[in-house]
C-alpha cells in the first residue's frame, strides 16, 4: 500500500462512507486499503504512488476494450466538444438503441437509462405492470443493483460483507421477493405460482464469482415461465457483450422477455438499458402506463462511447481472442495449482472468471460461500505485490480485454505460479 494512496483513503473516509463510492472498492472482503488510481492505459492500471498493475478488474466489466482505446476516446472526445447533455432526443442514441436491438433479436424495443440498478428496477416494474402480479423469484447471490425488491440475499457486496439482506429495505416489500438456490430448478418449481411476475437471473452468474448455468437450467427457466404466465428477465448487465457480441441469451440459446444490460454498452461511461418484445416496451411511457424517466438517460458522451465500443467490438476476432487468452490463462493457473497441490477450482465464461479457493464444484452460492476466504485474501494482496489487480472479493468476477495480450497472459500465469508458491507453503504444509 503506497503512501499517497494511504493518505487519500484517510482523507476520503472522511467525507465518502468507508471511502469509497461503492462498498465492494473499500477491500473490506479481503482487507487492507484500497488503491488509488491515477490512471489506466490497455491492460495496465497505475495507482497514485505510480505503480503499475495488469488489471483484472477492468472497472468489473465495462472495459472489454482495455483502458483508453483510442477509437473511444477520439468518440468521446468529439461528443464533448458538441455539447454534454440536452434533455433532448439526439440521433446517437438511436444509433445505439439500434444497434443493441440488431445484437438482441430478443428486443424489439429498449430504453436507456444511467445504471445496471436502473434497468433491472425498470425491468422488474415492467414485468409487474404488464402480468399485473407482484412476486418475484431471484436466486441467492444473485446481484441485480441496489433495487429494494432485490436485496434479498444477494451477490456482489451483499455477500462479501455477509449483509444480503439490506436495512432500510421494508419487510412488506422484501415479502414480495423469493430468493433460491442458483442452478436447481427443483427450488424454483416448488415457489412457483400464478402470483409470481418474474425470475430475474444471471444467465452466468458473476456476483457469487462466476458460475456457469448448469446444463438445462435456463431452458428449464424458460419452460417453467411460459407454464405459470410469468416473464423471464435476463439480468445481462454484466453477461451482455461480455460473454458473446449476442450475449448469454445467444451462447445459450435461451429467449429472455426482458433483457437488461449496462457496463460494455456505455464502454466505461455510465449507462444501462432494458429491453423487450413491442407488446411489453409499448407499456413505459410516454406510451404506456408504467412509469420511468431519467434526467441523464441516452446521456450524448456515454452514448458516444457505447457506439464507439460496440462498433468495435462487432464483426470481430475480439471474443475468439479472448477464448483463446482466456483459456490459456485457466490452463496455466490450473497447472500451477496442480503443482504446488493447492485446491482451487476455476470458473470461467469467456474472459470473466474466478478462481475460487475451494476443493468442490462451484455451482451456487452456498459452494461458492464454502471458499477459503483467508486464502483468497492473502492470494490477493500477494498478487497485488507482484503487479497483478485482481477483484478485492472471493466472491466477484474477474475480467480479461481486448488489450490482454499474450504477453500478458503469460506474465499472469507466471505471477500465479509463484504466488501459489507461496500459499502452499503458507496454509498446506
Ligand atoms: P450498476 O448499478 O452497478 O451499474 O449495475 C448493477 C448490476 C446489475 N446486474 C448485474 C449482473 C451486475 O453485475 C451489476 C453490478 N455489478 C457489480 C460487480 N459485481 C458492480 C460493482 C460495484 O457494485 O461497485
Amino acid at each position: 500500500m503506497g503512501k499517497q494512496s494511504e493518505a487519500f483513503f484517510q482523507r476520503a473516509q472522511e467525507v465518502l462512507p468507508g471511502g469509497v463510492n461503492s462498498p465492494v472498492r473499500a477491500f473490506r472482503g479481503v482487507g487492507g486499503s484500497p488503491l488509488f488510481i491515477e490512471m489506466a492505459q490497455g491492460s495496465r492500471i497505475f495507482d497514485v504512488d505510480n505503480l503499475q498493475y495488469i488489471d483484472c478488474v477492468g472497472s468489473w466489466g465495462p472495459m472489454i476494450l482495455g483502458h483508453g482505446h483510442r477509437y473511444v476516446v477520439e468518440a468521446v472526445k468529439k461528443a464533448a466538444t458538441r455539447g454534454f447533455s440536452f434533455g433532448a432526443p439526439t440521433i446517437g442514441e438511436v444509433e445505439l438503441a439500434e444497434m443493441i436491438i440488431a445484437a438482441f433479436p430478443s428486443m424489439e424495443m429498449l430504453r436507456l437509462v444511467n445504471s445496471g440498478t436502473e434497468a433491472t428496477m425498470s425491468a422488474l416494474r415492467l414485468a409487474r405492470a404488464a402480468t399485473g402480479r407482484s412476486v418475484v423469484v431471484k436466486f441467492d447471490g444473485g446481484y441485480h443493483g441496489h433495487v429494494d425488491s432485490l436485496l434479498v440475499k444477494a451477490g456482489s457486496g451483499g455477500a462479501t460483507f455477509n449483509v444480503p439482506d439490506s436495512a432500510g429495505v421494508p419487510k412488506e416489500v422484501t415479502e414480495l421477493t423469493i430468493s433460491i438456490p442458483y442452478n436447481d430448478l427443483e427450488a424454483v418449481g416448488a415457489v412457483m405460482s400464478k402470483d409470481v411476475a418474474a425470475i430475474i437471473v444471471e444467465p452466468v452468474a458473476g456476483n457469487m464469482g462466476c458460475v456457469p448455468p448448469a446444463e438445462g437450467f435456463l431452458q428449464g427457466l424458460r419452460e417453467i415461465c411460459d407454464k405459470f404466465g410469468a416473464l423471464l428477465i435476463f439480468d445481462e448487465v454484466m453477461t451482455g457483450f461480455r460473454v458473446s457480441y449476442n450475449g448469454a441469451q445467444s451462447l445459450y440459446g435461451v429467449r429472455p422477455d426482458i433483457t437488461t444490460l449496462g457496463k460494455v454498452i456505455g464502454g466505461g461511461m455510465p449507462i444501462g438499458a432494458y429491453g423487450a418484445p413491442r407488446e411489453l416496451m409499448q407499456l413505459v411511457s410516454p406510451l404506456g402506463p408504467m412509469y420511468q424517466a431519467g434526467t441523464l438517460s441516452g446521456n450524448p458522451i456515454a452514448v458516444a462511447a457505447g457506439r464507439a465500443t460496440l462498433s468495435v467490438l462487432k464483426n470481430s476476432s475480439i471474443y475468439n481472442d479472448l477464448e483463446e487468452r482466456s483459456s490459456e490463462f485457466e490452463t496455466g493457473v490450473t497447472s500451477a495449482a496442480e503443482k504446488h497441490n493447492v485446491p482451487i477450482v476455476v470458473n470461467r465464461v469467456g474472459s470473466m472468471w474466478t478462481i475460487f479457493f475451494t476443493d468442490a464444484p462451484v455451482t451456487d452460492f452456498e459452494s461458492a460461500d464454502k471458499s477459503n476466504r483467508e486464502k483468497f485474501a492473502r492470494f490477493f494482496h500477494l498478487m497485488l505485490a507482484e503487479g497483478v489487480y485482481l477483484p478485492p472479493s472471493q466472491l466477484e468476477a474477474a475480467f480479461f480485454s481486448a488489450a490482454h495480450a499474450k504477453k500478458d497472459i503469460l506474465q499472469l500465469i507466471e505471477r500465479v505460479d509463484r504466488v501459489l508458491k507461496k500459499i502452499a507453503w503458507e496454509f498446506e504444509k
